[in-house]
């Protein structure tokens, strides 16, 4: 556990530990934190569809940014300030910090096309702020993973 990031991080509100299980505050109701450099979860799978929330829980100014090079063919590009390339979400970070999300502010996206979609943070990329939203229907076998149909052939 990353405990000396809680530590540090300082986090004042109760919602540690309890993500995604306080009612009445939309602001709880998130996919992925944010901490000093860090995402929360590093790794989250999701179905087609589905829209994953991202929420800054740290003090921190932090990006959602997609690596361009790294999405699934058809996939839509996405990143926090809603530019279209990652060299656009990169030049605009430059310039004004654009793209920020700032303490208790989120990002949301829906995945449609299955693969991984790898993403980071620009101003923190380089102290290894990097994620990723696997998404799967559970039923794809180009990996040789999911073994349907052939689970009585061994003994
Ligand atoms: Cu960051």
């Amino acid at each position: 556990m990353k405990r000396r990031a809680f530590l540090r991080a300082a986090v004042p509100t109760a919602a540690v530990g309890l993500a995604g299980c306080i009612g009445g505050s939309a602001e709880t109701d998130y996919d992925v934190g944010m901490g000093a450099v860090v995402y929360r979860p590093t790794e989250l799978r999701v179905e087609p569809g589905a829209t994953v929330t991202w929420l800054n829980t740290s003090k921190q100014g932090h990006s959602v940014t997609a690596y361009e090079d790294g999405l699934p063919a058809d996939a839509d590009y996405f990143a926090s300030g809603g530019y279209d390339s990652e060299s656009a979400a990169r030049e605009s970070w430059g310039n004004s910090s654009g793209g920020t999300l700032f303490e208790g502010q989120t990002y949301e996206h829906t995945f449609e096309e299955p693969g991984e979609y790898p993403y980071f943070c620009i101003p923190h990329e380089s102290s290894g702020m990097v994620g990723s939203v696997v998404v799967s229907d559970g039923t794809e076998t180009a990996d040789g993973g999911a073994t349907v149909g052939t689970a009585t052939a061994e003994e």
